[in-house]
């Protein structure tokens, strides 16, 4: 009989033989994956849970919460506060950081995270997911805000899960890419492909169209290239599929190549981009990076950038490795701001 692997013996044979994972980093990521599972189980509720529509309150980017965005935010602070892993947590949802409380032990790591990203997904039905992102803090009495401004270069740990037809975990400690599946009926997540690799050409982009007259000009020569097809200088017909959810689009370009793209645009011209660059942009760009493919906000590799803020934005460009290149260098030839 096939033996499966499952989430907790891949975390204790890397704790094993690499040594890297120290037993702590594999706790928090066995409870982040356990209240990943709790997330998956009110999503699927679906209308038959009280999770669907808007709560009355707004996140610190303004944007109206969803009652699933809420939830999962819950979920993953009360499964990680007291485990003795952690010292503090930062969320999509919340403005400030959240602190283990006294009565729990302090740990040596920084969670951050998008409890539910592709929130505009949740009432119709459509793939949403969880990305993380785990750091150690800085040598020091307490934990502050300033703790969490690091690089992506400086993660330990990044993932995220996506709740579509099957739930799937997607996780780097920085030697490649492994896939989870959610056995259901076991209620374990089982290894379902290591090793990911993302191939790097691709005939594929994925960007939301409708702000195409907003953007500068190196992103709209790339995607104008990438619609001219055959008949263009690529020299091929390019498809295009956008999801809404950076979780959904990013597991299709880890799964089978493309490039997903959230550029700069011209109508809040103060803004990088849409993307946050702490818990969307540089878990997804380390797991793309470990995949082969490339990450950049269009003139810097993302994960090298030095954060200044918590909730910071970024351009993102994402996936295959030669498109991203090719977009990137397209910026490095143009004069404008973005
Ligand atoms: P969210 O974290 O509030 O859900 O927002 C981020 C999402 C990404 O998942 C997705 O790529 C993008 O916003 C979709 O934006 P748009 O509404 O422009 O299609
Ligand atoms: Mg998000």
């Amino acid at each position: 009989m096939h033996k499966k692997t499952y989430l907790t013996r891949y975390l204790v044979e890397k704790q094993r033989l690499n040594g890297h994972i120290s037993p702590e980093l594999r706790l928090l990521l066995e409870v982040v994956a356990r209240a990943c599972k709790r997330i998956s189980q009110a999503v699927n509720k679906g209308s038959l849970g009280d999770v669907m529509g808007s709560a009355d309150s707004a996140n610190v980017q303004g944007e109206i919460q969803k009652k699933l965005d809420i939830i999962a935010n819950e979920v993953l602070i009360e499964a990680n506060e007291w485990g003795g892993h952690l010292a503090a947590m930062a969320s999509e949802e919340m403005e400030g950081i959240h602190v283990v409380p006294n009565r729990y032990p302090q740990g040596e790591y920084l969670l951050l995270f998008d409890p539910l990203d592709g929130s505009s997904n949740i009432d119709v039905n459509v793939s949403i997911g969880t990305i993380f992102s785990v750091l150690v803090k800085p040598e020091g009495t307490g934990v502050s805000e300033q703790d969490f401004l690091q690089a992506g270069t400086r993660q330990v740990a990044a993932g995220y899960c996506v709740y579509g037809p099957q739930t799937t975990l997607v996780l780097t400690v920085g030697d490649g890419v492994a896939v989870f599946t959610l056995d259901r009926e076991q209620g374990s997540f089982v290894l379902t492909e290591e090793d990911l690799r993302i191939p790097e050409d691709t005939q594929e982009f994925a960007v939301n169209m409708s702000n195409q007259r907003h953007w500068a000009a190196p992103v709209t020569r790339y995607i104008d290239e990438c619609l001219q097809g055959k008949d263009g200088p690529r020299g091929k017909d390019f498809n295009m599929r956008w999801v809404g959810s950076m979780v959904a689009d990013v597991h299709r370009i880890l799964t089978r190549g493309g490039i997903f793209m959230y550029p700069w645009d011209s109508r809040e011209p103060h803004k990088p981009g849409k993307l946050r660059l702490m818990y969307e942009a540089n878990p997804m760009s380390w797991l793309v990076e470990q995949a082969g493919g490339a990450a950049t906000d269009g003139k810097r590799r993302i994960m090298d950038i030095q954060p200044i803020q918590l909730h910071e934005r970024v351009s993102v460009y994402m996936g295959s490795k030669n498109e991203v290149d090719r977009v990137t260098s397209y910026h490095a030839k143009a004069p404008s701001q973005a």
